[in-house]
């Protein structure tokens, strides 16, 4: 199930020469952070994770040589556009069987690798100011979007303590988040997501359709040309 493109390599340091992101207006990574509630239980807090972004990328690379990113295939027979792989105790594995949390990398035969220290600081951090004390995450799916890749609306359904809430680290180029309801056909609103912001999706939250539209093209200096999203999950 491995990719047919260099993805491996794909979370650049982004300082390859270039024009950057431009910065005649001000910076929007070098924002302080600040908090915006989008919905009961969905808070979202920018650009909170902006000054361990470093940090966080060296150990998302690291995570990557022990577990590759791969396409993985929907049950329905389709190759999901996202590149993922996980660390932690659980790891999010999706193929014609189905969707399932799953100790053991399919591709390895190994154990995913573990949580580095600073996913599981950033994530907990971001759980207490949302109202959540004491998150332990036990995955955390690594999502990686190069220009094109999107996904596609859904929920997240397949932990079993619905009760815990999902925190996402986003990182590298923008995207627009597309935030709907509890119901599929409920009206979508649209959030971008920049290098830094920190999400925490619970309460009410927790069960709604959300999606990310087609990455536009970019530079951002931290990852080159692609996003990376980190969510971690309180599996069961
Ligand atoms: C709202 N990831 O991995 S993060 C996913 O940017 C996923 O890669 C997107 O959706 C990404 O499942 C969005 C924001 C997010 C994550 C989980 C949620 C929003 C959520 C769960 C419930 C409601
Ligand atoms: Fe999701």
């Amino acid at each position: 199930m491995s990719s047919k493109r260099p993805i491996n390599s794909a979370i650049n340091s982004g300082q390859s020469g270039g024009l950057g992101s431009g910065h005649l207006f001000g910076d929007p990574d070098d924002e302080p952070p600040w908090e915006e509630t989008i919905a009961p239980g969905a808070v979202l807090l920018r650009r909170h994770a902006s000054a361990q972004a470093e940090a966080l990328l060296a150990a998302a690379r690291q995570v990557v040589a022990a577990a590759p990113l791969r396409h993985l295939v929907t049950p329905g027979g389709k190759t999901m556009s996202v590149a993922m792989t996980n660390c932690g105790d659980w790891g999010w594995v999706s193929d014609r069987r189905g969707y399932r949390y799953d100790p053991i990398d399919p591709d390895s035969g190994r154990p995913w690798p573990p949580m580095p220290d600073i996913f599981r600081e950033v994530a907990r951090n971001a759980a207490d100011r949302a109202g959540y004390p004491d998150f332990a995450p036990q995955a955390c799916l690594m999502n990686l979007y190069r220009p094109g890749t999107r996904l596609t609306l859904h929920q997240d359904r397949d932990e079993l303590d619905l009760a815990a809430p999902i925190v996402s680290v986003s990182l590298g180029l923008p995207a627009i988040f597309l935030f709907g309801g509890l119901q599929r056909g409920d009206r979508t609103r649209r959030f971008p997501l920049q290098h830094g912001d920190v999400a925490v999706w619970g309460g009410p939250s927790r069960l709604a359709f959300h999606g990310i539209a087609p990455l536009a093209e970019g530079h951002h200096p931290a990852t080159g040309s692609v996003r990376v999203n980190l969510t971690f999950r309180k599996t069961r």
